[in-house]
Formats: C-alpha cells, sequence, structure tokens
C-alpha cells in the first residue's frame, strides 16, 4: 500500500515542529493534560481534600524534576501501602495464570533489587537503575496525564515517563488514570525485557515530528487511511502504543491468550474483563487498530494480539515505514540524542 503524501508533499523544514534532540531536552517536554494536582470532577479522589493535598506534594517533585536528577524518593503512607498491598495481592494470583512468561521472567529481579513486595511500594529511583544497567530504560517523574506527544517522544529515548502517586483507596482495582501500580506492576517487568524495550523505543521515534495542533484536527475529523501522512504519526503512534503496551495480549503456543497490556496487568477489574471476553479480542493489524477509538476512563471495545513481540515489532515497522515523514530519524545511543536526516 502506497499512502497518498498529498497533506505532506509542499514541507519546508523551516515549518518542521520543535521535538526534542538531545536526552536534556525532554525538560521541555513535559505538558500534563488531566489530572495533575487538579483533580478532574470523576475523579475518585475528587472530594477528598487530603488526597489531594497528598497529590500535590508529587505533581511538586515532578515539575522540579530535571534529566539527571535522581529521583526524590517518597516515604508511602499506611493507607498508601495497604491500597498497593490490595492491588498487589489479588494481581499476582492472576499473573499466575494471566501474565505472559516474558513479564514472569523479570519478576524475581525485580523482588531482589527493587523491593517488590506486598508491604512496600517500591521507589522510582532504584527501579530506574536497576532498568538502566538492563535494557537501558530510565524513569522520569511525571505529574499526571502527559500529553501523547511528550510521551511518545519520551520513548524514543528510552525514557518512561512514571507516576509516582498512588490511586485513590476507594476504588484500589480500576482507576481512571495512570498510577505507580499502574506503572509499577503493569509497565516495569517488560521494560526489564530487551525485545520488549526496542518495541517501545521503536514506538517512540515513529512518533517524532508532527505538532499538536495537527493531531487535535486530524482527530477530530476521523482518520482516513487516504490521508496517511506525517502529522498523524503522533494519533498512529500512539494507537499502535495504546493497543499493544497498554491493552496487547499474546497467543501462546497452546492458543490460549496471555497478557502483556499494562493497563491490563494493573486493574484486576478489566484483566478479568479482558479475558473473559473472547468475543473482544481481535488480531492485530496496523491498519485496522489505529482506527480503534481509545478509551481512557473506562475499559476498551476491543482488545488485540500478536503471536509475539516480535511479530507486534515487525508490523509496527512496516506501518511506521509506510507513512512517508519528510525527514528521517536516527537515535544515536553514544550522544542520546536524535539526528534528523532530509530525505530529499
Ligand atoms: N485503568 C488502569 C488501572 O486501573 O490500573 C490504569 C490505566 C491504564 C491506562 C491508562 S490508565
Ligand atoms: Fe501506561
Amino acid at each position: 500500500r502506497a499512502p497518498s503524501l498529498s497533506a505532506c508533499s509542499s514541507f519546508d523544514f523551516g515549518d518542521m515542529v520543535w521535538f526534542p534532540r538531545k536526552i536534556s531536552d525532554l525538560d521541555k517536554a513535559q505538558n500534563v493534560l488531566m489530572y495533575g494536582s487538579d483533580l478532574d470532577a470523576d475523579h475518585p479522589g475528587f472530594k477528598d481534600p487530603v488526597y489531594r493535598k497528598r497529590r500535590e506534594q508529587f505533581s511538586a517533585i515532578a515539575n522540579n524534576f530535571k534529566h539527571g536528577n535522581p529521583i526524590p524518593r517518597v516515604q508511602y503512607t499506611p493507607e498508601e501501602v495497604k491500597t498497593w498491598g490490595t492491588v498487589f495481592l489479588e494481581l499476582h494470583r492472576l499473573y499466575v495464570l494471566h501474565a505472559v512468561p516474558e513479564y514472569m521472567e523479570t519478576w524475581p529481579e525485580l523482588e531482589k533489587y527493587c523491593g517488590y513486595r506486598v508491604d512496600n511500594v517500591p521507589q522510582l529511583q532504584d527501579v530506574s537503575v536497576y532498568l538502566k544497567r538492563k535494557t537501558g530504560f530510565q524513569l522520569r517523574p511525571v505529574a499526571g496525564y502527559l500529553s501523547p506527544r511528550d510521551f511518545l517522544s519520551g520513548l524514543a529515548f528510552r525514557v518512561f515517563h512514571c507516576t509516582q502517586y498512588i490511586r485513590h483507596s476507594s476504588d484500589p482495582f480500576y482507576t481512571p488514570e495512570p498510577d505507580c501500580c499502574h506503572e509499577l506492576l503493569g509497565h516495569m517487568p517488560l521494560l526489564a525485557n530487551s525485545s520488549f524495550a526496542q518495541f517501545s523505543q521503536e514506538i517512540g521515534l515513529a512518533s517524532l515530528g508532527a505538532s499538536d495542533a495537527d493531531i487535535e484536527k486530524l482527530a477530530t475529523v476521523g482518520t482516513p487511511i487516504l490521508l496517511v501522512c506525517f502529522p498523524l504519526l503522533v494519533l498512529f503512534s500512539l494507537k499502535l502504543y495504546f493497543f499493544t503496551v497498554e491493552f496487547g495480549l499474546c497467543k501462546q503456543a497452546d492458543s490460549t491468550f496471555k497478557v502483556y497490556g499494562a493497563g491490563l496487568l494493573s486493574s484486576v477489574a478489566e484483566l478479568q474483563h479482558a479475558i473473559s471476553a473472547d468475543n473482544k479480542i481481535k488480531k492485530f493489524d496496523p491498519e485496522v487498530t489505529c482506527q480503534e477509538e481509545c478509551i481512557i476512563t473506562s475499559y476498551q471495545n476491543a482488545y488485540y494480539y500478536t503471536d509475539s513481540f516480535e511479530e507486534a515489532k515487525e508490523q509496527m515497522r512496516a506501518f511506521a515505514e509506510s507513512i512517508q515523514r519528510p525527514f528521517g530519524v536516527r537515535y544515536n545511543p553514544y550522544t542520546m540524542s536524535v539526528e534528523v536526516l532530509s530525505n530529499a
């Protein structure tokens, strides 16, 4: 398939939007979209003044953070540790049955090096040091939902933006926004897997170069496939990210489905929902999946599977290559920077 390049044929390099070129540029790409410390009305913590106050402390840590700093340690309250323990215990039962083997493989190291225990919330700094050694990923604290553009840009540098606060105690089994249970239990075990780490970085690199204005406009108009072009990169990368890294499944040799999506691996309620709704599980196909709606505050309408991470990666790559960007990007690991190459 050769996508139409109509909307980008007259690209002028002077029009290129800003995006981070070196890892420290991520300090300038920190737009929090929702929640942050000013919680929205449908958030379970909205009416709880103690929770809101507490969230301000976490926002301050994230807002003051600069690349290269250690991530400040947090003393979690007994109530917070209790919530963590409830989520941890219940999920653990489900992981044994439903998590992909790659997820289970890294658990022992997280227990050994990062303090993963039912009575302890692991510290982001410890996890960051561990991941850096293992797959080159590092963590950055963030105050709430980061704009998709900024979040995906981080992945291009093997930086994962991580919330540090914990969900409200009233609903441990589902929360509408990411929290440390989601990051630590959902994402970290797989970021310690080198194939998965590579996959995550490639999604990030594929997303670089479109403006937020383009995304807004195109997201509301819908995404006719004929207009596939680089301004859609962020939107498409986001959808592919969402239905793989957040909600993906892998089909096993025995034809059962196992879960690797972090949004499922951190929610007892949605995990149970997904694995019991066979008719909602569809084969991952970037062309189809990038048209699916991402639902943020409740369960997904559909979940997508591949036969392996490698397959997801190959499909993602082929799709990213089919969308021609007027410039190329290449990551230089020695300088931790993105080089922009002219395609002309
Ligand atoms: N719903 C997830 C949970 O309850 O753990 C958190 C999120 C996943 C994806 C976005 S928010
Ligand atoms: Fe997530």
